[in-house]
């Protein structure tokens, strides 16, 4: 049997209460498993760059096996940007490959910029016009209920690559997620977290890490989700929150 094991932390008391978010994570186990990913948990929640937690909320739940869908790790590679104008660019570049509009692209790159507060989820933007689809406002659309099939030939994929980052390995499952789901054609992502200026652009082809999609040191981030105009938000909004997926690694990846 598998289980979702997920955490969520704040600092100055739980989110609910206006707590500072920390730090979240989330894993789809085994039994024998959720001891571990608890205890890894709850030290990230402790050592998280953001601060130190005073609030952790853990949920156990069984997953009904029928309800699993397995998919395919996006392939990862790499874009040349050694500042944040020519990452911002090769982004832009990324997504009209992807079948999203210059405009869009544009105004996507622009509105997560603009965000003066980290969002908890994503914006779900129409790849022709830019403009947001979704209602969810601040709190935006949470990806949720998905892992790798297989940690261990996951952590190998991404060991060959070189690439042992904690944002690399939740990202590029979170990734692959998205670009399974029907009416999404690329997203755009950069992290909230201080130090790490690395993004990316995704879409049905791959994952494209991208150096220097933001300033060192900015506490400014987010994820913006490009998708066709004629989609059913209601349908892709479920698949993304509650669908419980499994990724299987992709051993053959460039990086
Ligand atoms: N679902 C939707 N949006 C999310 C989720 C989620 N589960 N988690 C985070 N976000 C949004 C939210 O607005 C955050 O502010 C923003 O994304 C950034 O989240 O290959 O670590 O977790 O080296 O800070 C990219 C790795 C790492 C690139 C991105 O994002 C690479 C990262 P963070
Ligand atoms: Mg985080
Ligand atoms: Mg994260
Ligand atoms: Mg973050």
């Amino acid at each position: 049997m598998l289980y979702s094991v997920k955490m969520r932390s704040a600092k100055g008391g739980a989110h609910e209460l206006g707590g500072k978010h920390i730090s979240g994570a989330e894993r789809i186990v085994n039994q024998e498993e959720i001891e571990r990913s608890v205890q890894a948990m709850i030290e990230r929640a402790f050592q998280h760059e953001r601060g130190c937690a005073d609030f952790i909320n853990l949920k156990i739940e069984q997953i009904v096996p029928q309800n699993i869908v397995y998919i395919r790790q996006l392939a990862i590679s790499t874009l040349a940007a050694d500042t944040m104008l020519s990452g911002r660019n090769a982004a832009v570049e990324k997504l009209i490959n992807s079948g999203v509009t210059k405009a869009a692209a544009l105004s996507g790159i622009e509105q997560l910029a603009g965000l003066s507060e980290s969002m908890h989820g994503a914006m779900l933007l129409s790849s022709t016009t830019g403009q947001r689809l979704d209602a969810a406002a601040q709190r935006g659309i949470r990806v949720s209920n998905m892992d790798v099939a297989d940690l261990p030939a996951y952590r190998m994929v991404l060991r060959n690559c070189g690439l042992l980052d904690m944002h690399v390995r939740e990202a590029v499952v979170l990734a692959s997620k998205v670009q399974s789901a029907a009416g999404v054609i690329a997203e755009l992502c950069w992290s909230d977290d201080l130090t790490y200026t690395t993004g990316y652009v995704a879409n049905k082809s791959g994952y494209y890490r991208i150096p220097h999609l933001k300033l060192l040191n900015s506490p400014n981030g987010g994820r913006a989700f490009f998708i066709k105009p004629d989609t059913n938000i209601e349908v892709l909004v479920s698949y993304l929150e509650n669908t419980p997926v499994l990724i299987r690694p992709q051993e053959k990846v460039g990086c």
